[in-house]
C-alpha cells in the first residue's frame, strides 16, 4: 500500500459542491481508502485573467494504485465532473493532482511527481500541513514546514466548509 496526496480545486458551478462529489467518489473507490482530509481553503485565482475565486484542500489516499493508474482515475473523475480542458489555466468545475506518492519521484510527458507547482502555491502547501507530519520529508529532502516558511499565506482563507469521506454532497455543503 502506497501514499498519496491529492490536491483538489474548483472555482465553477458551486466549488464547494464539487470537491464533496470527488471525495465521495474517491471514498467509493475499491483500492485505496482516505486516510486524511485538509480544511477548505479559499483564495484569488493564481495565473493570468480575471476568474472566480477557487476553493482548494488536499487529502491523503492509501492506494493500491500505481501512480499512472491513480492519474487515469482522477482524470476521469475530473471528466465526470465536467471539466473541460480548453484554456490552460482556465476556470474549472474540478482539478485534481498528485502532489506526493510516497517518496517517488516520477517524469514522464504525462504525469510529474512532486507535483512540479507545488512549492510555490499557498492553496496547495497549508492544507498539505495540516495533514502531514511537519518534519516529513519531500524526495528532494525538504521537510513540510520549511515549505510554509518559503510560501507566504496571501489570501489563502481557512473556511468553514467540511469534507466528509462518504456522504451526499447536498446535505454536507449546506450552509
Ligand atoms: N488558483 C487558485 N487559487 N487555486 C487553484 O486551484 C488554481 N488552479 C489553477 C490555476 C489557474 C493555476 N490557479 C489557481 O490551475
Amino acid at each position: 500500500m502506497s501514499t498519496a496526496y491529492i490536491a483538489l480545486g474548483s472555482n465553477l458551478e458551486n466549488p464547494a459542491r464539487q470537491l464533496q462529489l470527488a471525495v465521495t467518489a474517491i471514498s467509493d473507490w475499491q483500492h485505496s481508502t482516505i486516510a486524511g482530509i485538509s480544511g477548505v481553503y479559499s483564495s484569488a485565482a493564481v495565473g493570468p485573467g480575471e476568474q472566480a475565486n477557487y476553493l482548494n484542500a488536499v487529502l491523503s489516499l492509501n492506494t493500491e494504485l500505481s501512480p499512472a493508474a491513480l492519474l487515469t482515475e482522477l482524470q476521469s473523475l475530473e471528466n465526470r465532473q465536467g471539466r473541460v480542458r480548453e484554456v490552460r489555466w482556465g476556470a474549472r468545475t474540478l482539478d485534481l493532482d498528485i502532489l506526493l506518492y510516497d517518496d517517488l519521484q516520477v517524469s514522464t510527458d504525462t504525469l510529474e511527481i512532486p507535483h512540479p507547482a507545488m512549492k510555490e502555491r499557498h492553496f496547495v502547501v497549508y492544507p498539505l500541513a495540516e495533514i502531514t507530519d511537519p518534519q516529513s520529508l519531500l524526495p528532494c529532502g525538504t521537510n513540510i514546514a520549511a515549505l510554509l516558511t518559503y510560501c507566504p499565506r496571501g489570501d489563502l482563507t481557512l473556511t468553514a466548509i467540511t469534507l466528509q469521506k462518504s456522504a451526499s454532497p447536498d446535505q454536507e455543503t449546506r450552509p
